[in-house]
């Protein structure tokens, strides 16, 4: 009796086990299927434009686990402003304009953080990386000059990351640019919008040919390079879908996590507020600003627009500030007054990192009003 007991329930754990591996495999197919999906988009294949043209220069390597695309880039023409060479020498034939749809691109990427990341390696996978974290495509001759600004407070974790990620794509992307991490001095109240005021500012006083400037959170990469990080005929939201909202756009006007403005979109409206502390609002409020200056957010397509974020829990002295609500009824009211034509700040120290330019700034602290909450 005790015998067969025994054999029964060893069957059952033997079923068990068998079930247990299967629903493994079975999850393991759909996160692969997840990840080469675009193989199998009959659409993006045959309204590719350029993925049959060979280019001299295109990369066929797949760096970062990239899978291979057969899709269009998805995005508008960029603005037409294009930039002298620098890296071209007078004997050398003459660099011709970079392809408005770059030909190395590889498409959806696989993004996984669970690989430990350091500075030498990324210093070591991309030696083309000027000081400072500068890169100029060295076979075309870039339409746009970019300036990435990060705004930033202890998240030395993400950025490796963010650098191992984010400068293989810009090279695929021939992209001129610069990564600018913008560090809030101090422990007071964070203020995302105030740094990346002082990004745009800092970054123009570096190099006066930025014509373009992305504004990108440190922990949120792209899941395709055919997201391309210039500026367009309209004010960029790039992250349109985050692992965190089910890979959609949480609402429609949402201009969170990376976005981009061309040099006069930031100027028409007076640069990002300074007076939002503590998370949240500030994204409402560039989005109110835009569309009161008469202009209209433009997306990537929302298989494009694909970001993971490296999970975090909320930073100290970054607590959602309870005022977002109210300010952001206000933005007609208040952009004329509080904006790039009213920032104040102390610079504190430049440091030219191989791989980014690290800028530390003090940007005071909000209202006393503000602060008992
Ligand atoms: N940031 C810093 N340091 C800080 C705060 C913010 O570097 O102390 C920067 C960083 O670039 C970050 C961005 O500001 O990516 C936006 O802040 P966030 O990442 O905190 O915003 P998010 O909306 O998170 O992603 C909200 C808190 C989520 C808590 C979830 C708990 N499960
Ligand atoms: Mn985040």
């Amino acid at each position: 009796m005790t015998r067969l007991l025994l054999g029964v329930t060893l069957e059952r754990i033997c079923k068990a086990v068998l079930l247990l591996c299967l629903l493994h495999f079975i999850i393991i197919m759909i996160l692969y299927f997840d990840v080469y999906a675009q193989h199998l988009d009959f659409f993006s294949r045959f309204n590719a434009r350029n993925a049959s043209r060979a280019h001299p220069f295109s990369n066929s390597s797949r760096p970062n686990g990239t899978a291979p695309s057969y899709g269009p880039a998805g995005a508008e023409a960029p603005s037409p402003s294009t930039k002298p060479s620098t890296n071209q020498s007078a004997t050398e034939k003459p660099l011709q304009p970079c392809q408005e749809t770059p030909p190395g691109l590889v498409g959806r990427l696989l993004i996984e953080f669970s690989s430990p990341m350091s500075m030498e390696r990324v210093q070591r996978e991309n030696p083309d990386v000027r000081q400072g974290g500068k890169y100029t495509p060295p076979d075309c001759l870039p339409r746009q000059k970019v300036a990435i600004l990060i705004p930033f407070r202890h998240r030395e974790h993400h950025l490796k990351y963010w650098l191992h990620y984010l400068h293989p794509i810009l090279r695929r992307q021939k992209v001129a640019y610069g990564i600018y991490i913008i560090n809030q001095f101090g422990e007071d109240t964070f203020n995302r919008a105030k740094l990346l005021n002082v990004g745009f500012m800092e970054a123009l006083k570096d190099d006066d040919e930025y014509d373009c400037f992305i504004f990108s959170d440190v922990d949120l990469i792209p899941m395709d390079d055919r997201n391309l990080y210039r500026c367009y005929e309209q004010p960029r939201h790039f992250a349109v879908g985050m692992d965190k909202f089910g890979f959609r756009l949480p609402y429609a006007g949402y201009f969170g996590g990376v976005s981009g403005l061309s040099k006069s979109q930031f100027l028409k409206i007076n640069g990002f507020p300074n007076e939002y502390w503590g998370w949240g609002g500030e994204d409402d409020d560039i989005f109110n600003r835009i569309s009161l200056n008469g202009m209209k957010v433009s997306r990537p397509d929302i298989r494009i627009g694909r970001y993971r974020m490296i999970k975090h829990e909320r930073d100290k002295h970054n607590e959602p500030n309870p005022q977002r609500f109210t300010k952001i009824q206000n933005t007609k009211m208040t952009m004329k007054r509080d904006g790039i034509s009213s920032l104040q700040y102390r610079l504190v120290e430049i440091s030219r990192q191989p791989m980014y330019t690290n800028i530390t700034v003090e940007i005071g602290r909000p209202p006393p009003r503000l602060a008992r909450g």
